[in-house]
């Protein structure tokens, strides 16, 4: 797995976070050594997603990137009929994805798509996962997001979102904080690429409090929403179409 320095160096202007070559080189090191039990999340979500798999559906990861959701529900849904449809908006991450679902799913009927999730057609679905990708859209579009998200549900189906939140308490926010620096210099990122990486996430990455995701789902439709997952400020949400 080739390690992640894109920070490493100082940088006289560190601009905005961008889903390029040389993010999508390191990404897999990057992800691990940034989300605090990212591997636990993807493993765990294809266990609870599997409930709501429905033969002759279709399976849907916005922002995919290389596809590691894709892969851990293909796991575990593998002997139901379904379609897999993943898609991402940055071309890099889209070449590699289709490799590793070509390589690690034969067989299954599977297409990568390169679109903007808020333009891409949702149908049929029975399982919709949308991990650590909803923080990055406009938060005018997300409510028009999950909308459509949820008419493209099938009754019974599942919404699986996970994102990065932040706390109106600014203590707990400042503790939290602390703790994401603490395990990201624990995988030996240094504070000059902690500080670097922070400054290009900041008009990209736009969180949200879990009261504020939670208040959304319901008001997209979803009659059952619950948090299953946290690890310090990460946190995935199942949300059930009756
Ligand atoms: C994982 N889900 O491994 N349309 C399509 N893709 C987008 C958009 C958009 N509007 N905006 C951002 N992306 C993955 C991790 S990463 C999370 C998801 C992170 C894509 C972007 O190109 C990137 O691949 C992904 O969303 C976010 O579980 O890097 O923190």
């Amino acid at each position: 797995m080739k390690q992640d320095s894109l920070y490493r160096q100082p940088r006289k202007q560190v601009v905005d976070f961008a889903f390029d070559d040389a993010v999508v080189d390191v990404f897999p090191d990057m992800i691990r050594r940034s989300v605090p039990g990212y591997e636990t999340l993807i493993s765990l979500l294809a266990v609870l997603g599997y409930k709501y798999a429905q033969a002759g559906s279709t399976i849907y990861d916005l922002g995919c990137s290389l596809g590691a959701s894709t892969l851990s529900l293909y796991q575990q849904v593998q002997p139901l009929d379904v379609r897999y449809i993943a898609i991402d908006n940055a071309p890099a991450m889209v070449e590699q994805c289709r490799k590793n679902l070509k390589k690690h799913m034969p067989g299954s009927q599977h297409e990568v798509l390169c679109q903007d999730i808020q333009h891409s057609p949702i149908e049929n679905a029975s399982i919709v996962v949308i991990n650590f990708t909803l923080q990055f859209l406009p938060l005018e579009q997300r409510h028009t997001l999950l909308k459509k998200i949820y008419a493209g549900l099938l009754p019974g189906g599942c919404l699986l979102l996970s994102e990065k939140i932040r706390f109106n308490d600014v203590h707990k926010q400042s503790l939290v904080t602390d703790w994401h620096h603490a395990f990201k210099r624990a995988n030996h990122y240094s504070d000059m690429e902690i500080s670097q990486k922070r400054a290009a996430l900041e008009h990209v990455l736009i969180p949200e409090t879990p009261e504020s995701h939670q208040q959304r789902l319901y008001n997209s439709g979803f009659k059952q929403v619950e948090q299953w997952f946290q690890c310090f400020s990460f946190v995935s949400f199942i949300a059930i179409k009756a």
